[in-house]
């Protein structure tokens, strides 16, 4: 069975509790709850993890190597601004997924670069909590055409 690493980047532990008119009104709790149901019907499992800081999603990544199948990443403001993340996903050479609850390319100019986004297999961005669940199936997707 793939294991997948579900990395959740900075302020997403705050997710239902402000600003649900641009992030939706879930939790990550709720979120990570329907990951779950998606991967058992899809076959696989995922571990979901959030950090605020960049040297522990770093280390997330550096981890996965030893056990993760690929990563659905939300790398949240770092997506604009992280050289170190988008050199961690290259260095494990793990398949990885962006994702992003808002559509990043609607929104300040400042969002509408990823860093992130030529390391990684493709991106889903703006259906909300949806993007995951994207996500997830999009990676799966991706380990069946291999
Ligand atoms: O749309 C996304 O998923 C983002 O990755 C979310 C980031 C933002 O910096 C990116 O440009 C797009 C922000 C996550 C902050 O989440 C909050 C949740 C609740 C209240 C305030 C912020």
């Amino acid at each position: 069975m793939h294991a997948i690493l579900i990395l959740h980047g900075p302020n997403l532990n705050l997710l239902g509790l402000r600003e649900p008119e641009i992030y939706g009104s879930q939790t990550l709790d709720e979120i990570n709850a329907l990951l779950s149901d998606l991967a058992a019907e899809l076959g696989v499992s995922v571990h979901p993890r959030q950090s605020n800081s960049e040297g522990q999603l770093i280390e997330l990544i550096h981890e996965a190597r030893g056990w993760a199948a690929g990563i659905v990443c939300n790398a949240a403001g770092y997506t604009h601004t992280s050289v170190a993340l988008r050199d961690a996903i290259t260095a494990v050479n793990l398949p990885t997924v962006e994702v992003h609850l808002s559509n990043i390319y609607k929104r300040e100019e400042f969002r509408q670069r990823s860093l992130i986004a030529p390391v990684c297999i493709g991106t889903i961005s703006g259906f909300g909590a949806q993007s995951y669940l994207l996500g997830l199936r999009a990676l799966v997707a991706h380990f069946d055409q291999r």
